[in-house]
Formats: structure tokens, sequence, C-alpha cells
């Protein structure tokens, strides 16, 4: 049997043919398009002995295929773009044969990413759900997947987070993605949109207040404003929004966020004549250089006191994480080759000397608009590395969570950095652990369906509670010291799953 022949059992062949076929729209009428179809995907021949043919076989692309063709992207094509007077050709969507692997894309428009690519389980890469000719065009935006599974390989997840082509509406944008906007000639440029890149939309760090103006989208007579806002991984482990919010309806919208990532923020507003309009589009929330960011919710939820600690090894080293048995926070128990609640908060513990890797100190104004600002502010800089959140679990944080975060913002290129969790204190938990460089994030360990169950600690002793070494993280610099990128290798245990110990101190 051929490959072109084992393609045909699929379902996923006639469905990719589609697209194709639908994209295809051109303006002789030789061949209505379910002749066309017929023809190309065999289903004039009886049952699954159809011959497949393949997206790149040559066929007459003179024929009449109405652009109204259903796809698996609602991908609008065709005449459509001439209306109005704006004459546009639509792009090409794209669609192949075969799934690429690595890409992130879905080479065969299928409505998968890499699909049976393999990968290592909890490794996130970017990625865009549309067909492969949309990424990056008008309003569509890459999202993240997340590899699942437990084992040595797993298989990627879901693309989630991203802005997909969507139908086209009246908002001087292009909705879905065919490189024409609002191509059915509705629109009075009463509502505008905002894509990706438009200077109307802050870039922001974790912690800084993100303002939006509602009348810069809509400048018209409004009766009422409502606005929504999806943070990223951990909005679905902890109780309380990854971000606070105010004038939430009203024309003037602002939110803090408190992690990194992209937030999808939607803005609706109802026009005096009864009109619901909205724009849907993403705030990329990205901190320079590398963002470990754990958050958890006790198994026993809202109310209970849990207690984790993020440990980042020093890089470049592969000393101990503890010197001896004991409370965490003892002299000679937390050594200095760890960044840690004790000695890389604003506050040092124990008269512990602050974690120094020879890194240089950031501008103050990345970092001083978080819990620990004006600590920071007190010192006059943002020491690297550093804790911004830490979580104590003591009791239920309202305005965090449970949440922790060490940053690093200039590593150096090629440096690798160990990140640990510490089962301090309280009941079990589930955590999440989240891994950005450069603002992409490239990690989540912990999520589900992956959850992760951290047995509860006893008394923050380096002995007897749990140490999870979470992940190895190998960063990319450029040759300007900006971090672009890195590669996570999560830690297992042998047969799979996270690697827990007890009482023992080894890196
Ligand atoms: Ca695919
Ligand atoms: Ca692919
Ligand atoms: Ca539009
Ligand atoms: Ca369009």
């Amino acid at each position: 049997m051929t490959s072109q022949r084992s393609l045909a059992h699929s379902w996923l062949a006639p469905l990719t043919l589609g697209v194709s076929l639908a994209w295809l729209a051109a303006s002789c009428a030789c061949e209505t398009r379910e002749e066309l179809v017929r023809r190309d995907v065999g289903l004039d021949a009886p049952g699954l002995d159809a011959p497949f043919v393949a997206e790149d076989t040559p066929f007459s692309i003179d024929a009449a295929i109405p652009s109204d063709a259903s796809n698996m992207y609602a991908i609008e094509s065709g005449p459509g773009c001439e209306v109005g007077g704006r004459a546009c050709t639509p792009i090409d969507p794209s669609c192949g044969a075969v799934e690429l692997c690595g890409d992130g894309l879905d080479n065969d428009c299928n409505r998968l990413v890499d699909e049976h690519c393999g990968c290592m389980p909890g490794t996130v890469q970017s990625c865009f759900a549309g067909p492969p000719g949309s990424r990056g065009v008008g309003a569509c935006s890459d999202g993240t997947q997340r590899c699942e599974g437990a084992g040595e390989f797993g298989e990627w997840g879901a693309c989630t987070g991203g802005i997909s082509p969507s139908a086209e509406t009246c908002d001087l944008l292009d909705n879905d993605c065919n490189g024409c906007a609002d191509e059915h000639d509705c629109c009075g440029g009463e509502l505008s949109c905002p894509g990706p890149g438009d200077p109307r939309i802050p870039s922001a760090r974790p912690f800084d207040e993100v303002v939006l103006d509602g009348t810069s989208f809509f400048p018209g007579a409004a009766a009422s404003w409502s606005w929504e806002v999806e943070g990223g991984p951990c909005e679905s482990v902890i109780p309380v929004p990854t971000f606070s919010t105010s004038g939430a309806t009203s024309s003037s919208f602002r939110f803090t966020p408190t992690l990194s990532g992209d937030y999808t923020v939607t803005m609706h507003v109802r026009t005096t004549d009864g009109r619901d309009l909205s724009c849907t589009f993403l705030v990329h929330v990205a901190g320079e250089g590398l963002r470990v960011e754990l958050c958890w919710l006790p198994t026993t939820g809202v109310g209970a006191s849990s207690d984790l600690d993020l440990y980042l090894h020093e890089p470049d080293t592969t000393t101990p994480w503890f010197g001896a048995s004991g409370n965490v926070v003892s002299p000679g128990v937390t050594l200095g080759n760890s960044c840690n609640w004790a000695n890389c908060a604003p506050g040092l513990r124990s008269s512990l000397p602050r974690a120094s890797w020879g890194l240089a100190t950031s501008p103050l104004d990345r970092c001083d608009r978080g819990p620990a600002g004006p600590g920071w502010t007190g010192i006059g800089n943002c020491p690297n590395p550093r804790i911004d959140v830490d979580g104590h679990g003591s009791s239920f944080e309202p305005l965090h969570g449970f949440l922790e975060n060490i940053n690093v913002d200039d590593p150096r290129d090629g440096q690798s950095f160990r990140v640990m969790v510490h089962d301090c204190s309280g009941p079990s938990s589930h955590p999440v652990l989240n891994v950005y460089c450069g603002g992409f994030l490239r990690a989540t360990l912990g999520a589900a369906p992956d959850t992760i169950t951290l047995p509860g600690g006893g008394s923050c002793a380096s002995d007897t509670d749990t140490v999870w070494r979470a992940a190895d993280v190998l960063v990319h610099v450029d040759g300007s010291g900006v971090t672009t990128d890195c590669d996570v290798t999560p830690i297992t245990a042998t047969g799979g799953g996270p690697r827990f110990t007890r009482g023992d101190f080894a890196y």
C-alpha cells in the first residue's frame, strides 16, 4: 500500500483537500465545486479504495468554487475582497498534504498542530491555530501549546492563547487573516480594533498597569462598556485572577497583571442605537531574561496554608542545595548557591548574604511596581537574581493567590539554571511551574492533565520535606545581551513523572 493510499483511509485527507479547494476560487465556471471535489478526492470511486489525490497534485484551478465554500478555518476567499472597490487578493492558506514537525504550524490544516510529532513532556512551544499562510497575518497571533504526557515522550496538546482566524467583522482589522481587512465593505470606520503591534496596546512587564482607552477603538456614541481579561496557565490553578482591574464598565480600562504571558482582552461596547460591538486582542506581558513563576493551590482548597518555595540554582556549578539538616533558614542549611526566599527578596533572613552570581543589577523601573517594589526602591536597583513575590501560604493571599517567582534579567548566553521547589509546610498541593525566556513561555510543568501533587511539608526542613527538582533551563542570549529564548529540560524520575526526594541535598 502506498503512503497516499493509506492517507485515503484517514478522515483528515478529504478535509485537508477541502481547504485547498475552498481557497482556489477562480472566475471561470468550468466545473461545479462538487464535481471538482468528487473528481479530485475520488468520491466517484467506491468506498475506501478511492485514490487519494495529494493537495499538491496538479489539477485544474480554472474551476468555479463558491467563495462561501466551507473549510476547516472559515477562511473567506475570492471575490469578497473586491466589493466596494478595495481590490485585495487573499493569501494562500498554504495547506499541505502532510504535517511537518517542529514548526508550530498546522501544515495539513486539520486543526491539530504538530500532531504525532513527539516532544518532551512539560515543554511549551509557540504555535498558530490556523492555516499556515495566515500566521502573522492581520489579527492573527501565535498561541502556545504544551507537551502533554508523563513519560519520556509526549504529544503536543491544543494550541491555545493566541488569536485564530475568525469571521470578518467591520473593525478595520483582517479578522480572518486572509490578507484583506473588512473585505465586505460594511464599515464606516466607527470601530477600529487593534491587531498585533498596534501602538494602542502598551507593552508591559508583570505588575505594570496596562491602560486601555476604549474610545481609541470606538470613538462613537456608546451606551455602555465592559471588559474581560483572561490570563495564562496559572489562571486555572489559583482561585483569584492573576491580575487586578479597574474601570471594567467604563471606556477607560486598567488592569495590572501579576504574571508573565499573553493576556487576552475583550472590549465590549453597546452603541447608543443598540448594537453590540467588540474587539479581542492580546496584551503581551513580559519581563527581560529568565522568569520562573510558580503557582499552586492546596489540595484542600482555598483557606488552607500551604507554603512552597522556589529555588533557582546558581549557573555553572552543581553544588548541593543544602549544607546540613534542619530548618532551611538556619545558618549553614540553605547555601548561598541558590536564589530563594531567604536570600533573594528585598529583606534578607538570618543575616544571610544576598544571592550574587556576578550579574549586573537592573534599573529600578524593572522591579519597583510589584509587591516587593518598595523594598527594591529602598535598595535603589533591581538585583539579579531576585524574588518579587514570596508566596507564604500562611493565609490565603487575596491579592496574588499562591504565587512565587524568580527573575534573572540579564543572564549570559549558554548559562544553565536548575529550578527546584521545596515543599516547605502545609497540606499537599498542586503546583504549576512556568518558565519564560525573553517573554516566551517555554515550559509549564504540573498543568492538567499532567497534574503534580506535592505531599505537603512539615517544618520547612532541608531533610524531612520534599524537594522537587523540576527543570534545567539553558538560556540563549544574543550579542546585545538580550535573552531571546531558552531550552527547558524537565527533570523526571526513573520511569517518568516528577522527581521528588527527601534528605537528598545533591544538585
Ligand atoms: Ca495538522
Ligand atoms: Ca506542523
Ligand atoms: Ca475586519
Ligand atoms: Ca479578511
